[in-house]
């Protein structure tokens, strides 16, 4: 119930106006952004799907290539890392073992600069970096991230748009970007205030003990992201499929007792869901649709619509994350299992 104030903290003070390279990260700053070709994102957990819904702002706001890795891994193999490229760490805590490992090891091999997005002043990663973007969460009590990864969204917003415009990004498209950007917070609290019917579509999980979430683009992360989080805090078995893989081998699992959920922003991408939805209904499953309220998507038997306000394309896996959060609250409320404290895990992995 924090984002909408959290996330307007970290935009705060960051974009006043069009300027926002220099606002977002200081002159001196926007140097080390010359001549950047690469972006090499690595994060771990929630803060990894953070990364993976940038690369898609990366690639199609600042034209700059990207890959995102998650730090375990990253870490432990033989990597090529150029000179131009620009290594991007995100960690709420600062602190996470592998991210920190990945960093010391990337700057053996030598990069541009080293980017933090963190939540935490003084950390190991902020120190250890060259440029850091704070986002302004506060401090989580739960173990699941929730504004952490939102107000990630946001710093990673701020930073592709002073890429973008670096690399000459449209001054029109910046300014829309900039405006819907600003309008996150209001667009939140719309959401937030679904609580009641998130609630009831709850229900329909709490019995069951797989699921899965589609979605596409920049909306697969967020799919992740909800299906993260229900593992996390109900303990029901959750994966999370970019769409159009679901006829690659996860529909021989759907069936009456395999809900799935889709998160549709725009008409766009529920064209191309609707293949997704026939496929899961002719097996029995039912579905749940995050769609815009204005996307050609109706309920009817096996499936279940909730309605979100419009939001701008790029700024939407912000929006579509806070639906997901709740949803994954309720099923763990009804089920009775400690929200917070989740059995088996800790708030930052430092070992
Ligand atoms: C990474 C992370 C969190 C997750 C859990 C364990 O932490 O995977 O996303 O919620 O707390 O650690 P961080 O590097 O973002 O602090």
């Amino acid at each position: 119930y924090e984002q909408p104030k959290v996330i307007k903290a970290t935009m705060e003070g960051r974009i006043t106006d069009s300027r926002v390279l220099e606002q977002a990260l200081g002159t001196e700053a926007a140097n080390l952004l010359e001549d950047v070709n690469h972006v090499q994102i690595i994060a771990c957990g929630t803060s990894y799907h953070a990364g993976m819904v940038a690369r898609y702002w990366i690639e199609e706001l600042a034209g700059v290539a990207c890959s995102v890795e998650v730090a375990s891994e990253f870490r432990y193999r033989k990597h090529v890392i150029q000179r131009d490229t620009l290594f991007l760490c995100i960690s709420q805590s600062g602190e996470t073992a592998d991210t920190l490992a990945a960093l010391r090891q990337a700057k053996q091999a030598g990069f541009r600069a080293a980017l933090a997005i963190c939540n935490v002043p003084g950390s190991s990663l902020v120190r250890e970096s060259d440029l850091v973007i704070m986002t302004q969460a506060g401090p989580e009590i739960g173990v699941a991230s929730t504004k952490a990864f939102t107000t990630q969204l946001t710093a990673l917003l701020i930073f592709t748009l002073a890429l973008a415009r670096h690399n000459g990004l449209d001054e029109q498209r910046e300014a829309d970007i900039v405006k819907a950007i600003h309008q996150l917070p209001g667009q939140v609290d719309q959401v937030l205030a679904l609580d009641g019917d998130i609630a009831e579509m709850s229900k329909a999980f709490m019995d069951k003990n797989h699921s899965l979430f589609l979605g596409r683009g920049s909306q697969f992360p967020v799919a992740l992201e909800g299906a993260l989080k229900l593992k996390e805090i109900s303990y029901i078995h959750a994966e999370a499929y970019p769409a159009g893989e679901l006829k690659h081998g996860p529909l021989a699992l759907v069936d009456s007792e395999m809900p799935v959920v889709t998160v549709a922003p725009n008409n766009d991408l529920v064209e191309k869901l609707k293949s997704n939805l026939e496929e899961v209904r002719a097996r029995g499953g039912e579905l749940f649709v995050f769609a815009d309220q204005s996307a050609d998507v109706r309920p009817e038997e096996h499936i279940h619509v909730m309605q979100l306000p419009s939001v701008h394309e790029i700024t939407a896996p912000i929006v579509y994350t806070v639906p997901l959060q709740l949803l994954s609250y309720h099923v763990a409320v009804l089920k009775g299992t400690d929200v917070d404290q989740p059995r088996n895990l800790a708030k930052s992995v430092t070992v």
